[in-house]
Parts: C-alpha cells; sequence; structure tokens
C-alpha cells in the first residue's frame, strides 16, 4: 500500500527519497548468519601443481532473529517446480599481497538453499519445530561444507539480482542442467553431473597459494534473503581466516581464528572502509583505503572495492585528481587473470578514472583493486562508480572517502648537470607549520642554494636548463651543502600572508652547465595558501 501510494506521488516529487526498496518485505523479515566455518578442500584439477586449481566449500550457520518467518522454498522439484524465494550463499576468498587484499576465488556460484531444520537455539529459541521451507522465527540452521559443495544445488551468481534477492527458475543452469538434460527453459529442473571435484565449487588457483597459505587468507560468506530491507542486512555477511595445505599432493584446508560480520575488507588491517549505495533503487559498494607517504613527494593511494550487493555492477572506478598532478605506478586489478580484459586507466581533466572494458564490470561478490602513486596529499572526497547495467536508479554510486585533496607543491621539470638534483615538498605547506621543508636530493656533500621568487618564469637556457626563478626579483637561502645520505633540507616556515612561491636550487658540480657555474634542479611552486587543486 504504502509502495503504491508512492508511486501516485512520485511525479511531484515528494516521497522518491522515502521510499524502500521494491520489494522490502519490512523491518521483521530479517534472516542472519550466526557462523562460518569447516573449510574444506575437495580435489584439484587441471596441469600439474601449481598449475591447476582447488575446489573448496565451507560451512555457515543461519537463523531468523526477526519477527517474521523465513521463505526457504527449493528449487526443487516438487509438486510446485522450482521454486525462487528462498535464500542464496555468496562466496568470495581473499589474501593479502604486496600490502593489498585482493580476491583469489573466482566468481563464485551460489548456494540455493532447500529447507531449514528449524533448530531452536542460537538465534533465540523457538521451540520443537518441523523441517519446513521456512525458517520460523527464532529458529536455525546449519549447512554444512558438504551441502555447500553439493553440485545439485549451486548455481551461477550472475543468474541472482543481490539487491532484491531475486532468481529467475525458468531458463537457469538449474533448468538447463548439466550436461544439458531435458527442456533448457520448462522450469524443472535437469540434473548436474559435475566433471571433476572443483567444478562450481569455490575455485582457487594454486599459483596463487603456492606452497600453501596458512595466514593472509580470509572466506567470506554472504546470505541473501528476497525482500529483506537493506538495514537489516549487517548480520548477514561474516568472514574469517583459514589456511589452504599442499600434502602429499593435495590440499587440505583448516578454518582459523573467528568469523566476525561485516565485508571482508574488514580484514584488510589499516584500511579505511566507507560504502555507498544507488538510492533505494540498487545495492551498496565498500570502498577500502590505505594511503601512505610522501616517499619523494609521491603518495601512495590503495583502493579495494568490494561490491557487495549492487545488481548493476561497476562500470569505472573514478577519483578526483589535480589535472597538474604527477601520476606514476598506476595499477588495476580484476578476478580472472586474463590481461586482455583488464581496466583502463585515463586521465581528463582532474579526474583519474578506472574503465571497465565491455563485458567486464564488477560483479556482486567481488573485490578489485586500484592504486597509484601522486604528489598530492589525501584528504576526503567522493568516489565515483559509474553502474554497468541498465536498470532501476541513477547512473552513479557515489562512495565518501579519501582521495587525493591538495596538492602542496607543483614540479616543473627543468633541471641540468650531473650529480642531478631533486627538489621536493618534505611535508605539507599547511597554515601555522613553522617546520614546513624544502628537501633537495643529490649525491653526498653537493653544494648548492635554493633560491625562489614569484611563480611564472620558465626560460630554457639550454633544452635542458630551465631557469624558474625570477632573476629581477628572487631570494636565496645561504649556501649549504647535501649530507652523506645525500639531502639537504631547507626550513623554510609557512605565514598564511605567504603566496605561491617557486623555489630552485642551483648546484656546485663539475663541468656545471650554466654559464660554467651551476647546475639546476627541478622548480617546485609550493603552494602555501593552497588547499585542493591548483
Ligand atoms: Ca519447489
Ligand atoms: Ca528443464
Ligand atoms: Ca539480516
Ligand atoms: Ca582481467
Amino acid at each position: 500500500m504504502l509502495r503504491t501510494s508512492c508511486v501516485l506521488l512520485a511525479a511531484a516529487s515528494v516521497c522518491g527519497g522515502l521510499m524502500a526498496q521494491s520489494n522490502s518485505r519490512g523491518p521483521g523479515y530479517d534472516g542472519a548468519l550466526y557462523e562460518i566455518s569447516s573449510a574444506n578442500a575437495w580435489g584439484r584439477r587441471g596441469p600439474a601443481y601449481p598449475g591447476g586449481e582447488v575446489g573448496v566449500s565451507f560451512e555457515n550457520g543461519l537463523c531468523n532473529p526477526g519477527t517474521m518467518n523465513l521463505a526457504w522454498y527449493a528449487a526443487d522439484n516438487d509438486p510446485n517446480g522450482m521454486d525462487e524465494d528462498h535464500p542464496k550463499f555468496g562466496f568470495l576468498v581473499a589474501k593479502e599481497e604486496n600490502g593489498r587484499l585482493v580476491q583469489i576465488s573466482d566468481w563464485s556460484f551460489c548456494k540455493h538453499a532447500f529447507v531449514s531444520t528449524n533448530t531452536p537455539g542460537s538465534c533465540g529459541n523457538c521451540g520443537n519445530q518441523p523441517w519446513a521451507e521456512q525458517m520460523f522465527v527464532g529458529c536455525s540452521d546449519i549447512y554444512s561444507y558438504a551441502n555447500n559443495g553439493s553440485r545439485t544445488y549451486l548455481g551461477p551468481p550472475s543468474e541472482i539480482n543481490p539487491w532484491l534477492g531475486t532468481w529467475e527458475a525458468t531458463g537457469s543452469y538449474f533448468d538447463v542442467g548439466f550436461p544439458a538434460n531435458g527442456s533448457p527453459t520448462d522450469g524443472v529442473k535437469g540434473s548436474i553431473t559435475p566433471t571433476d571435484a572443483v567444478m562450481n565449487r569455490v575455485t582457487i588457483q594454486e599459483s596463487d597459494i603456492v606452497g600453501g597459505l596458512n595466514s593472509g587468507m580470509y572466506f567470506q560468506i554472504q546470505v541473501l534473503h528476497e525482500g529483506e530491507p537493506v538495514t537489516n542486512r549487517a548480520n548477514n555477511v561474516m568472514s574469517r581466516p583459514f589456511g589452504l595445505s599442499y600434502i602429499a599432493g593435495g590440499w587440505s584446508a583448516s578454518t582459523q581464528g573467528s568469523p566476525t560480520f561485516g565485508s571482508i575488507l574488514t580484514r584488510w588491517p589499516g584500511a579505511t572502509l566507507t560504502s555507498g549505495q544507488n538510492g533505494n533503487d540498487d545495492g551498496r559498494f565498500f570502498v577500502a583505503v590505505k594511503v601512505s607517504g610522501p616517499v619523494q613527494g609521491f603518495w601512495h593511494y590503495e583502493y579495494a572495492v568490494h561490491n557487495l550487493d549492487n545488481h548493476r555492477g561497476g562500470a569505472s572506478f573514478r577519483l578526483p585528481l589535480c589535472s597538474t598532478a604527477r601520476v606514476q605506478n598506476v595499477f588495476s586489478r580484476d578476478i580472472d587473470k586474463d590481461p586482455l580484459n583488464d581496466w583502463t586507466m585515463s586521465r581528463v581533466g582532474d579526474e583519474i578514472a578506472w574503465t571497465a572494458p565491455a563485458g567486464n564490470p564488477q560483479n556482486w561478490n567481488t573485490l578489485f583493486n586500484f592504486a597509484f602513486d601522486c604528489d598530492v596529499a589525501p584528504g576526503a572526497g567522493n568516489a565515483t562508480i559509474d553502474q554497468a547495467r541498465v536498470g532501476p536508479g541513477a547512473l552513479t554510486v557515489t562512495v565518501p572517502t579519501t582521495v587525493p585533496s591538495f596538492q602542496p607543491a607543483i614540479h616543473i621539470t627543468g633541471g641540468c648537470g650531473t650529480p642531478s638534483c631533486l627538489l621536493l615538498a618534505q611535508d605539507l605547506p599547511t597554515t601555522g607549520n613553522p617546520n614546513f621543508t624544502i628537501r633537495a636530493e643529490s649525491d653526498p656533500f653537493v653544494p648548492l642554494a635554493v633560491f625562489f621568487s614569484l611563480p611564472g618564469i620558465d626560460y630554457a637556457y639550454t633544452p635542458q636548463c630551465h631557469i624558474l626563478i625570477d632573476l629581477n626579483a628572487y631570494n636565496v637561502f645561504p649556501l649549504t651543502s647535501t649530507d652523506p645520505s645525500g639531502v639537504a633540507l631547507i626550513q623554510t616556515g609557512v605565514d598564511p600572508t605567504w603566496p605561491d612561491i617557486t623555489f630552485q636550487a642551483a648546484t656546485l658540480i663539475p663541468n656545471p652547465p650554466v654559464e660554467g657555474l651551476v647546475g639546476l634542479s627541478n622548480g617546485i611552486t609550493v603552494r602555501y595558501n593552497g588547499t585542493s587543486c591548483p
């Protein structure tokens, strides 16, 4: 009823922002995980170790802490045929690698739950209840690793709408069967005959776990209930450490630690995690970020994006970035190890963007990585993700996170002479920082003097040697020298009234290229009153 009235009022834009997700069954509809455990390795397939892949599965315990019974109707061939309204479980495995948390499982097939044993305990006490195609209030059930590894009820994630929790039986993988049997579109479930121990189970490349991996690896299980409001989904996702050991030509798994709620990104030490969603029309992306530096004037930005339940998928990952910024070491990672469909980076205006090629969006239940170095300091801002497919809602999802925000110094090329000399902003020239320092890097014991003036000069003494200081109106710090490590620090302090100032070092070196007197560093224009991009 409420939904109908909102639709009627939508033309007047009265209640669009208040309208719940389209199929919400209300605040009492709340399925939950209460544990995940029992990692199991079923076997391997493919080329000789470590060129093959491993099939794994996990156990989850489910319960009903809400006030409404949960639909648990099976996709089987009972008189009702393949029912669609049952919980679906997504599985994901990630590990820490080079300071990143990266997904090492495939876009895993999902469990279609088919009955609840309605056991008392774990989420309240529902008393003595029968097995049923619903989970009664206060009841629980355990899906063992064997159950979650049974190919009879494992189907492709692409068939599931994770935002609505919906799935269409007719024409599905189950309808077709494997190998294809019966009619593919009659809604009658075909049989599924796996060809090996890995097929359709959570699949991990051996190359990602060579020699076994018993720390820094985690599995996540996510439960989707059709019609569960998003406000009840915090208890639907858990992750837990586990290990995989290669013993006597095969793999064995060991569950470790304890399960915790939340995106698997919570397992990434030191990262800051935020999320955004497409209004009430589509689901959520979680963005974890770590920023380190500066090192030689560059900060390292490391992002991991988890599409938790966004059905339309991500077609891009965009961040604001000053057009004057220098960028290096650009990195991105999807989950398929196919370099031909990797996302591509581009810079347009005040933005850096990675864009998906056709056919490789970031789908739900996947973790992608993006990283780069730049000479812009971090601050609060938004990541923007373009939706990959048409569907309800806006074209983009915005996630508030940490982004390159303030460019403290603009690098100007034009240094010359051997040894070379690199001028950097040592820290941030923010208002009132009495310690703000210019850093010169060269060989040990190079005498140098740092000149400064208002910016705007670029005189090419030779094609290589650019004088970047206004020689008609400049100032200079006393002659100094790099230390045994090749570094000289010139403390400038910060006065809030200072304008932008360009610095350049003149070096006393052998064979000096400028007038036979000096070599030159690059220039930096320090933005004493800057707050964002120039
Ligand atoms: Ca059925
Ligand atoms: Ca069929
Ligand atoms: Ca829930
Ligand atoms: Ca790829």
